[in-house]
């Protein structure tokens, strides 16, 4: 397939080089990227050259991988739209909810499918992706034509497995919402690695932030069982101790996170239902409060 990955950040990163070795024609599209070519080493292997932003390979591409943040969807898929057959298929992919709702007016004419993922990535430097942590990705269809696209989970399973195919892709995205709700906002606030909310002292405010989130997943008429989302959270604490969260290194970094689109997301719901969620809200606040300081230093 003719694939172009729009954001290649530590996951984009990571797909572009596991489909290229899938025997795909990837190239990358990257907002502040001028080159015509760029290298991409994936662990101990050797670099992989890719045509970068070449408006040939948006016009001829089957399927746009869109890996950037979740506030960053909007301003990455606009400027390109234009450049794409309605046939292409957009595939967006990162935490939180709520991106892709912001746009489906103006992506209505493509076949849409969500993905979202447990494989783990960082990018040490901008020319190699380390492949931290093996995990499964989920994808569904959100539009009709999406939801012919099943046959994208085989193409992606093919090269970086486990992929399946979810006709209720919105229950996994709230799944996976809730486990970030859970761990990154916390993470970033006691800049600690995944592991530490193991211990004790954060039990209480783990299990606050999951009842409150299950109660929104209920009233949006999603399956939620706090208990059974309770332990996936410790599934996750456990499976991923070593890693920083994706929002303890944008703290750490100083880079805007997507707090509004994961517990924002769910504060603003809960709103909607009257439901009051005062330890997630305070999360946000106290996120919210992180990122206007450095503006304002
Ligand atoms: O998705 C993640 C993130 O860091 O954004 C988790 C699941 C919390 C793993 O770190």
């Amino acid at each position: 397939m003719n694939i172009t990955i729009l954001g290649p950040g530590a996951v984009g990163a990571l797909w572009a080089t596991s489909l290229h070795d899938a025997g795909h024609n990837v190239s990358l599209w990257s907002r502040s990227c001028t080159a015509e070519t760029l290298h991409l080493a994936k662990d101990k292997q050797a670099p992989i050259e890719f045509r970068s932003n070449d408006d040939n390979d948006l016009a001829n591409a089957d399927l746009i991988l869109i890996t950037v943040k979740a506030w960053q969807v909007e301003e990455a898929i606009t400027p390109i739209l234009p450049k794409l057959s309605t046939d292409t298929i957009l595939l967006f992919m990162h935490n939180g909810m709520g991106a892709v709702d912001a746009i489906s007016e103006r992506i209505k004419d493509f076949p849409v499918v969500l993905g979202t993922t447990t494989q783990a990535a960082y990018k040490p430097s901008a020319n190699q992706v380390q492949h931290t942590g093996h995990g499964m990705t989920q994808l569904g269809g959100v539009n009709t034509k999406g939801c012919h696209c099943d046959f994208l989970a085989d193409v992606l399973n093919h090269a970086m497995p486990e992929v399946s195919w979810n006709p209720d892709i919105q229950q996994a995205l709230w799944d996976k919402l809730a486990i970030n709700c859970a761990i990154n906002p916390l993470t970033a606030i006691e800049r600690c690695l995944n592991g530490e909310l193991a211990q004790e002292k954060y039990h209480s405010t783990l299990d606050a932030i999951v009842k409150e989130v299950a109660r929104v997943m209920k009233a949006e008429q999603q399956e939620a069982n706090y208990s059974d989302l309770r332990s996936k959270v410790d599934l996750v604490i456990n499976a991923t101790a070593k890693n920083h969260s994706s929002m303890q290194q944008d703290v750490f970094y100083q880079r805007k996170t997507e707090i509004e689109f994961i517990t924002g997301y769910v504060v603003s719901k809960a709103r909607l239902h009257g439901i009051p969620t005062p330890v997630n809200q305070s999360l946000l606040d106290e996120i919210q409060r992180i990122e206007q300081s450095w503006s304002s230093s």
